[in-house]
């Protein structure tokens, strides 16, 4: 059935044609409620450009992340560690298009709502599951919004898991957008290279609307790009503020690792096993590399690490080359207690086991004794409070 909003000439969204029987003909349904000219598909469509170019970006850049932090079988061994800020930039991105993407789905809710009272609510049953498919678009992505800024907040007051539950969100959205673009290609399409017309109050809107998107990321931007740092107002980190001049997620005390035992010792498992103290560890070849921990909240925050070479270790431990490595930290609780690692990040020259940063001994908040940094590698996985290194063959 021809859908009646998708005539060539720009046309209001509110016009319910047939109009509803007169008893419902009450609030948003009655006749001339929405009264804005800019509930059209021409605007809807300007906005909806930005908003979906926001969303595939997030979508490339969390699957990113994603395989970065749980890789699959299959891409284990594919996962590079480099280039060195790789997952700096991909996940930079992923929060800033994130956080863009706020005010563009407000602006793009407000443009299209009046079709929520569209009369008949289903014209037929391709109308309703194009309907049903734009709840589920609705729905997936403020639910996805939502979550996402709370984590750069690391807050999480709900009981569901927050990574996996970003992630399949994720997928459904990208999913319940390819249908409604399919859906609505022929507005789409004839909007699309329309010559503007001059509707009153859409310049003025649109401006708006881009000078919020402009307000949002570049007062957050700055906690991963330096040189913004200075207008980083509402992210909720400076990424060159905390203990030795970094931040830091989760404390020693909040972790449980501020006394180290006073025989803690590196254990590296393999045909030669280590068992190495701090001091034993500081005679062996130091190198200093130049890192950034990027956090999948957001922030990232270079320092100058210095320890041993990770791949040293190995090499005297003789473990295989090609082996996948489980690093278990002091911690004893936690989600970051004890991580993996594959055999490229591990014999990456750049990849240490760091036992001062900035050109003093790490403190406890920052990992003493002994840290991962690593280069590629999102910021859950620079494993703090080393405590043995685990071969997984
Ligand atoms: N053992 C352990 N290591 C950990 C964590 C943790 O909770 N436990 N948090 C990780 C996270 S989320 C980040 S972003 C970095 C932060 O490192 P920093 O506190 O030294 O800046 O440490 C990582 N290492
Ligand atoms: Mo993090």
């Amino acid at each position: 059935m021809k859908d009646t909003t998708t005539g060539g000439a720009s046309r209001r969204f509110d016009l319910p044609l047939p109009q509803p029987p007169d008893f419902l003909r009450i609030g948003p349904l009655r006749e001339g409620t929405f009264r804005s000219p800019l509930h059209e598909p021409r605007t809807a469509v300007v906005i909806g450009r930005w908003l979906g170019a926001a969303v595939v970006l997030c979508f490339l850049t969390g699957l990113v992340s994603h395989a970065l932090q749980d890789p699959p079988g299959w891409l284990r061994d594919h996962l590079p560690s480099r280039p060195v800020n790789g997952y700096r930039v991909t996940q930079g991105l992923h929060v800033i298009a994130g956080i863009a993407a706020v005010p563009l789905l407000g602006a793009k809710l407000w443009t299209v709502y009046p079709k929520l009272f569209e009369w008949p609510p289903a014209r037929s049953l391709r109308h309703l599951l194009e309907r049903l498919a734009i709840a589920v678009l609705v729905a997936a992505t403020l639910l996805e919004l939502f979550t996402g800024l709370l984590n750069t907040l690391q807050w999480y007051p709900w009981p569901f898991p927050f990574r996996q539950t970003h992630f399949w969100l994720g997928w459904i959205i990208t999913g319940a957008l390819l249908l409604h673009v399919a859906a609505k290609a022929v507005t789409i399409a004839e909007q699309w290279w329309r010559p503007r017309t001059a509707l009153p109050g859409r310049r003025a809107f649109l401006g708006t609307v881009g000078a919020s998107v402009a307000a949002v990321t570049v007062t957050t931007a700055g906690q991963t790009v330096p040189w913004l740092s200075g207008a980083d107002l509402l992210a909720p980190r400076r990424p060159d503020l905390g203990s030795q001049g970094l931040p830091v997620n989760r404390t020693a005390a909040q972790a449980g690792t501020t006394t180290v035992p006073a025989d803690w010792r590196l254990t590296v498992d393999g045909p030669a096993p280590l068992r190495l103290s701090l001091a034993e560890l500081l005679t062996l070849r130091q190198h200093t590399v130049r890192l950034p921990i990027a956090c999948v909240e957001g922030w990232s925050a270079s320092a100058e690490w210095t320890g041993v070479r990770l791949r040293d270790l190995l090499d005297l431990a003789r473990v295989p080359s090609g082996a996948r490595l489980r690093i278990v930290s002091l911690e004893a609780y936690g989600p970051y207690a004890v991580t993996t690692m594959e055999p490229a990040h591990a014999r990456d020259p750049l990849t240490l086991l760091a036992l001062s940063v900035n050109g003093r001994v790490l403190n406890a908040d920052h990992g003493h004794p002994a840290r991962i940094i690593a280069p590629n590698r999102p910021g859950v996985l620079q494993t703090k409070w080393v405590s043995r290194i685990e071969v997984l063959g």
